[in-house]
């Protein structure tokens, strides 16, 4: 067989934010050649997949991967080898149960996943077709709305803003190509707004802005303001999506929530829906994610009760992309959309379960990066394959956000005539 797997090998790298991570390399009997780096979260919801870290302060201030790159090297690998690598489910399964805990603590997530995606990459390559055609099928032809992050705040940005993304999406341009234009002219435009009014210009983790803003409401303002000036109809041309990320300012999870960086004090959760409800009414919103905490189940059934009708409400924390929790939410309606990160769930097959759930549910789902990335694009690849239509990695600036978009564009001019592109 041409696809067998001959090597399988992890090193430790960076990421975005400096951090030590995995990068996979396998090698095929036909002499292909792929590597795949995982991303990394800091809001991690609290049932993820765990990413394995040394724990030795003498390292990386702990941070550290060579366990995870060990496990490569010394467990996964001699059980991989000699297996297809067009056998995504087998592979993925032969790891789940090497690794025989519920959430990849043994061998690390970051392991399983990086080896995961490294080999998917490898067959796509044996086989002569691109990664999105392969995981995608011959109907892959439908490029993502992508929801450029535009302004960061809580756990992502040192400022005083508790939402931690603020997003513009083209939900009005003809194309990813356009679409891509619509949203990185806004967040110029907003540089210049945000520098006239003495605002720093400097950006967050995932490349949006991180100005310190009298309110949260402020933060809307200007966004409208940024979407006008550059030359769009909010709500027609862009409109907007937001990650509140509410586990990272919840105080007991499920009541509390402590919005104290915006000056907007303790509020219940019955306060941050009203506040909400009344947000989608005034502004373009097209989607909402983790608008309460991932234990706040209630609330977040509430909200989708109140505005489920108009918006995506995407449950991230809350979901871990794992199919467990999104056939619970599911069954009692607590979201109508769910966001889909490799590295929750650790393999290409599990997320694409997962992605399967939501659509025979009718639910919407979002392909997401992390807040730590690396130049790897496979996710744009997959957010093609995956057919939602909806994607958010980050904003017009820092390279390891750009690779995303630029890979997006790069296969819609494959596509040539034959891409789609709507909400
Ligand atoms: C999120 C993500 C990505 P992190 O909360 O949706 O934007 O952040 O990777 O830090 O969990
Ligand atoms: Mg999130």
């Amino acid at each position: 067989m041409k696809d067998t797997i001959t090597a399988v090998r992890g090193m430790e790298i960076l990421d975005s934010r400096g951090n030590p991570t995995v990068r996979v390399f396998v090698e095929l009997s036909d002499g292909t050649q792929a590597a795949a780096s995982v991303p990394s979260g800091a809001s991690t919801g609290e049932n993820e997949a765990i990413e394995l870290r040394d724990g030795d302060q003498t390292r990386y201030l702990g941070k550290g991967v060579l366990k995870a790159v060990k496990n490569v090297n010394t467990v996964i690998s001699p059980a991989l080898i000699g297996m297809s690598a067009t056998e995504q489910l087998a592979v993925d399964h032969k790891m789940i149960d090497l690794d025989g805990t519920d959430n990849k603590s043994k061998l690390g997530a970051n392991a399983i996943l990086g080896v995961s995606m490294a080999v998917a990459r490898a067959a796509s390559q044996s086989i002569g077709i691109p990664l999105y055609r392969y995981l995608g099928g011959t109907g892959a032809r439908r490029i993502p709305v992508p929801a450029m992050n535009i302004i960061n705040g809580g756990a992502h940005a040192d400022n005083s803003v508790d939402i931690q993304e603020f997003m513009a999406v083209p939900v009005g341009a003809p194309s990813f190509g356009e679409g891509l234009r619509y949203i990185a002219e806004t967040f110029h435009v907003l540089k210049k707004i945000l520098k006239s009014r003495g605002l720093a210009t400097s950006v967050g983790d995932e490349g949006g802005f991180a100005p310190n803003l009298e309110s949260n409401d402020a933060v809307m303002d200007i966004i409208m303001e940024a979407i006008e000036k550059a030359g769009y109809t909010p709500g027609k041309d862009i409109s907007i999506a937001l990650d509140s990320a509410a586990s990272s300012f919840s105080t007991d999870l499920t009541s509390a929530y402590d919005l104290t960086k915006s000056g907007a004090g303790k509020m219940t959760s019955a306060d941050l829906i009203a506040m909400g409800v009344k947000w989608v009414d005034k502004y373009p919103i097209v989607s909402w994610e983790d608008p309460l905490a991932e234990n706040d189940w209630q609330g977040f059934k509430q909200f989708t009760e109140q505005v489920g009708h108009k918006i995506d409400i995407v449950g991230d924390d809350i979901f871990v992309t794992n199919t467990k929790y999104i056939a619970r939410g599911i069954k009692e309606k607590t979201a109508n959309s769910v966001l889909i990160k490799l590295n929750q769930i650790g393999t290409v097959s599990e997320s694409i379960d997962a992605v399967r759930m939501c659509r025979d549910a009718g639910w919407h789902y979002f392909i997401s990066h992390r807040s730590g990335e690396t130049e790897d694009t496979f996710l744009a690849d997959f957010a093609v394959a995956m057919d939602g239509g909806q994607l958010k990695t980050g904003s017009a600036s820092r390279s390891e956000r750009i690779a995303k978009y630029n890979r997006l564009l790069e296969i819609e001019h494959d596509l040539g005539g034959s891409a789609l592109y709507y909400w």
